[in-house]
């Protein structure tokens, strides 16, 4: 089991973090696991907190990024590990998901190709909620994603996510989108692979010190989940001209832009 942590300026956030987590799957955790964070673009000494704590938990280790390559970029690389373990899951710097939780998450890849963490199905627990303008937020996007793509999953962005080492394999040509949407380019090219998915419940305690700037990350994670409905459209061809004006957009918004993807 490899679990992926992406970190942008975590410095205060991801020290606790990890020692939960790494103490967490050592006592816990029956097989061989490991932690890798996936450190990039940070202008903040994350990667010295995260040097210490290896120090104490063999089983973590870092991969540095040094361009801002976004949460979605990040993890495209990291899932680019799959191939060392039998599942490979993410999970935010924040803490956000309890340990117990990603725990369970990976039992249901025992019996599903990935499991989706979720605030939004029965048995999930919600201590400290996110703030009233986030919960708005992302009940939009979460209509939008439901009329573009049809999934019937009620949270895709709860930063908790395992998947079995041929899932991942499967559909790594297809992820592309390097911000916060990500999350939604990796469940639908799942679906479209015909993976099994299970939304599972989780134990979710929100935590200051966001990296969501509110319009900016609103706007972007929308034109992303429009771009992912395109790629799949017959329309994507003539599309293809306008990319330097995307990527033009994507970067005005201080944001990176999706990648290149072979199709
Ligand atoms: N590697 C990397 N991680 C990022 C980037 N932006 C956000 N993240 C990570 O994505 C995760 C979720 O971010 P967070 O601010 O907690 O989002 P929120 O909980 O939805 O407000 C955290 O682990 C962040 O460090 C980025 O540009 N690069
Ligand atoms: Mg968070």
């Amino acid at each position: 089991m490899l679990l992926l942590i992406p970190a942008y300026n975590e410095q205060e956030r991801i020290g606790p973090t990890l020692r939960r987590y790494a103490a967490a799957f050592r006592d816990g955790y029956p097989g061989r696991f490991e932690i890798v964070v996936v450190v990039n673009g940070c202008r903040d000494h994350t990667l010295a907190v995260v040097q210490e704590v290896e120090a104490e938990f063999p089983s973590i280790r870092h991969l540095v990024i040094p361009e801002r390559v976004g949460k979605g970029g990040a993890l495209i690389e990291g899932l680019k590990l799959a191939g060392e373990a039998d599942i490979i899951g993410y999970a935010d710097a924040d803490g956000a998901t309890a340990p117990e939780s990603l725990l369970r998450l990976v039992e249901v890849c025992r019996e599903y190709d990935c499991a989706v963490g979720s605030r939004r199905v029965e048995g999930a627990v919600i201590r400290l909620s996110q703030p009233t303008h986030r919960i708005f937020a992302s009940k939009v996007f979460h209509a939008i994603v439901e009329m573009l793509f049809g999934m019937g999953i009620k949270d895709t962005q709860c930063g908790a996510k395992f998947l079995r080492r041929e899932a991942a394999q499967k559909v790594q040509s297809a992820l592309h989108i390097a911000d916060m949407a990500f999350d939604v380019n990796l469940l639908y090219a799942l679906k479209r692979a015909g993976c099994t998915l299970r939304e599972a419940p989780v134990d979710w305690t929100d935590h200051l010190g966001s990296k969501v700037r509110y319009f900016r990350t609103s706007l972007v994670m929308f034109l992303s989940v429009v771009r992912l409905r395109l790629v799949y459209s017959p329309f994507y061809r003539w599309l293809r001209p306008l990319r330097p004006l995307e990527t033009w957009i994507y970067l005005s918004l201080r944001t990176p832009p999706p990648r290149e993807m072979d199709r």
